[in-house]
C-alpha cells in the first residue's frame, strides 16, 4: 500500500467517531482532504462543520456541508485532523500545511482530537519534521535567535502567507523531549502567533494507517 492508500484507510476509519447529527471540527492536509470526500461519501448527515483554513472550507462546500464560522459553537465532540509528527503519548507536530493556528483554535473547542496519519509520521520524540511556528514577521530575526539558542536553524518559508497573513518559521534541529514545556515556552515569545507543537491539544484518539490495517490508540 502506498502512502495514499494509507491515508484513505485512516481516513474512512474516522467515519465512526463521526456523530450524526452534529457539527464537526475539521483539520487541514491532504489526509483530512480524503476524510471530507469519505465523508461526503457516506451520507452521514451533519448539521456543519467548523474548518481550519480556506482549503478545507473549500472542500466542504462543494461536498454540500455547511460551514459554520468558529465563534458560532461553543463545544464541538470531535475535532479530526492529520499530523506531520504524533508521540506514542498523542503529542503532535502540525503545520506544514500552514494551518496550525485555525487548526489549534479549532481543536480548543473540540472535546476530543481524533488525528488521522500514515504510519510514517510515527515518531517516539517529536523535531525531526522542521517545526512549523506561525509568526509575525518583523519578529523573524529574533525569534531564529531564540530557536539558535536551543540548537534550532530556523528559516522563513518562501512564499508562504497564511490564512491570517502571517509567515511561517521552519525550525530544523530540535528534539522536543518535554513538549508540553517547549509549547508553553515558545508560545510566549513576543512575535510567535502559534508554535506547531499540539501537546496541550494532544490526540486523545490516533488512527495510524499500516499495511496491515488502522492501527487505533486511545
Ligand atoms: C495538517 O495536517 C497540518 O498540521 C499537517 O501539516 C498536515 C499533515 O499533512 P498531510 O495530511 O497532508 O500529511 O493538520
Amino acid at each position: 500500500m502506498d502512502q495514499t492508500e494509507l491515508k484513505r484507510l485512516v481516513a474512512q476509519a474516522a467515519l465512526a467517531y463521526v456523530e450524526p447529527g452534529s457539527v464537526l471540527g475539521v483539520g487541514t492536509g491532504s489526509t483530512v482532504d480524503l476524510f471530507i470526500d469519505a465523508l461526503a461519501a457516506s451520507g452521514i448527515a451533519l448539521a456543519g462543520a467548523v474548518s481550519s483554513s480556506e482549503r478545507s472550507s473549500q472542500r466542504l462546500a462543494a461536498a454540500g456541508i455547511a460551514v459554520l464560522d468558529a465563534s458560532s459553537v461553543e463545544r464541538l465532540g470531535v475535532y479530526v485532523d492529520g499530523a506531520d509528527e504524533i508521540d506514542p503519548q498523542g503529542n503532535m507536530v502540525k503545520g506544514g500545511g500552514a494551518a496550525l493556528t485555525r487548526e489549534k483554535i479549532v481543536a480548543d473547542l473540540a472535546e476530543r482530537f481524533v488525528c488521522i496519519a500514515d504510519e510514517s509520521k510515527c515518531v517516539d520524540v517529536l523535531g525531526a519534521f522542521p517545526l512549523p511556528v506561525e509568526i509575525i514577521p518583523m519578529a523573524a530575526a529574533q525569534l531564529s535567535r531564540r530557536f539558535a539558542a536551543l540548537g534550532g536553524t530556523a528559516q522563513v518559508r518562501q512564499g508562504c502567507v497564511t490564512d491570517n497573513g502571517q509567515h511561517i518559521l521552519d525550525v530544523r534541529g530540535l528534539r522536543i523531549t518535554d513538549p508540553l514545556a517547549f509549547e508553553a515556552e515558545v508560545s510566549q515569545w513576543p512575535g510567535v502567533v502559534t508554535v506547531g507543537v499540539f501537546a496541550r491539544h494532544r490526540a486523545r484518539v490516533a488512527l495510524i494507517g499500516t499495511p496491515q490495517g488502522v492501527r487505533t490508540r486511545l
